[in-house]
């Protein structure tokens, strides 16, 4: 297998930590996309929307960094994907919530507090980070409320959903994304961070 991954942002931190924590034998190719290298037409024949991660296995390519995640983990079954319908339900539910809520409430600060200032030396909109934080502020009792009994999403048992939920977190600093107040997350999070999956597929410091 191969996996086009820029190192840097959290949608590679998924599969990555995946491949890591299950090692799977998987080629990283980087993509570089400060150099554009995601819109090469060789690159675009597999995957047409220009982004990344895509991952080629044999004649099969996917792309989308949560269904990326569940196809690498069922090469493992029982693992990080659960065997039993209800267990991958619930699996889903949190990839489903992660995609249209979670993300992109996180993907609003990162780019607002840390993209913009960090690498384009332009300033926050305070407009738009007030309506990231109050995103923010509406999901995280849900996800804090969850993990209040639990260790891990699904209980007892790691899966690749909680990869995906801690992705955007690492920047959390930086991105003045406010975990700090929701203390579940804040333990779940630290649980997660001292996995050895998760520090190999830790991203190059920010400079
Ligand atoms: N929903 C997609 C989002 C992928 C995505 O937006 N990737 C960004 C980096 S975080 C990208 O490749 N951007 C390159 C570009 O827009 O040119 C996934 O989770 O895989």
């Amino acid at each position: 297998m191969q996996l086009y991954v820029f190192p840097p942002s959290p949608r590679a931190r998924k599969p990555l930590a995946v491949v890591h924590h299950l090692d799977l034998p998987c080629e990283i190719k980087v993509l570089d996309l400060v150099k554009g290298e995601q819109k090469r037409p060789e690159y675009l024949k597999l995957n047409p929307n220009g982004r990344m991660p895509t991952l080629v296995d044999g004649d099969f390519v996917l792309w989308e960094s949560n269904a990326i995640i569940q196809y690498l983990a069922d090469k493992k079954p029982g693992e990080l994907m659960p065997v039993d319908a209800r267990g991958r339900a619930e699996v889903q539910r949190w990839l489903c919530w992660d995609l249209a809520h979670w993300d992109p409430a996180c993907a609003s600060l990162l780019f607002e507090n840390m993209i913009k200032p960090v690498f384009r030396g332009a300033a926050p909109d305070p407009a738009q980070v007030k309506e990231g934080e109050d995103k923010f502020r509406q999901l995280a009792p849900v996800l804090d409320a969850h993990l209040a009994s639990r260790d891990w999403l699904l209980g007892k048992n790691l899966s690749v959903a909680d990869f995906a939920l801690a992705a955007p977190l690492h920047y959390a600093g930086v991105g003045k994304i406010p975990v700090d107040e929701f203390a579940n997350i804040k333990r779940w999070y630290g649980q997660l961070a001292s996995l050895e999956a998760w520090r190999k597929s830790a991203p190059p410091p920010l400079n």
